[in-house]
């Protein structure tokens, strides 16, 4: 993430304070927060979900969803996390959230891949997984003005509620899943919500060349 001058540093700094300032706190809605929408329908917030006492730090939402078992191939876990102040917060983010995508195993043989995406986070995401040139690391991509990074040469996502590929992004405490063929080399995961890549969603995937 590269910060372009003083002024946008200056606007960072406040909100991230104001994030913080609203988290320790623990009061109320943050602001634009409005009511239960990204709620999935049908089920109740489980235990902890607003959090008794709960300070900064990262939320853990309860999945209401799961992956088939059977998935083909290599199954990596991909746990997507941040935190956010309430669970109705949508997909966008200031520059300087703290939020997390963290994928396990972090190599895997050449082949079938299923990537499951567990969004255990307040906000909602994504997974998108892109090929990494050589010479090129996880996190070097430079967000355009809307805050999101190019997605040419894209091999594919996971972004809908409990279900497979793409849709409208993965709601808080559901869980989305692809099945990629994926050749030997380096891929990067990433969610590409507006500001989700440079508040540190990324992560290196390896593909191992046997
Ligand atoms: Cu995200």
């Amino acid at each position: 993430m590269k910060l372009a001058g003083g002024r946008t540093l200056a606007l960072v700094v406040a909100i991230a304070s104001l994030a913080l300032a609203g988290c320790s706190s623990g009061s109320g809605p943050g602001p634009g927060g409005t009511g239960g929408a990204s709620l999935p329908s049908g089920s109740a917030p489980g235990p902890g979900m607003m959090g008794s006492g709960s300070g900064p730090g990262y939320h853990f939402s309860t999945l209401t969803c799961t992956a088939p078992p059977d998935l083909p191939g290599s199954t990596v876990i991909v746990t997507l996390g941040d935190m956010g102040m309430t669970q109705m917060m949508g997909g966008s983010a200031p520059l300087g959230a703290h939020m997390m995508l963290r994928a396990v195993p972090g190599t895997v043989p050449p082949g079938k891949v299923s990537l499951v995406a567990e969004n255990m986070g307040w906000r909602n995401h994504e997974l998108v997984i892109l090929p990494l040139a050589a010479g090129e690391q996880a996190g070097q991509r430079v967000p355009g003005p809307d805050g999101t990074v190019d997605e040419t040469g894209s091999m594919g996502e996971a972004s809908t509620s409990c279900g497979a590929g793409a849709g409208e992004g993965i709601r808080a405490g559901t869980v989305s899943w692809t099945t990629l063929t994926l050749a030997p080399g380096r891929y990067e995961l990433i969610c590409n919500l507006p500001n989700h890549y440079a508040d540190g969603m990324y992560q290196e995937l390896l593909v191992t060349s046997s």
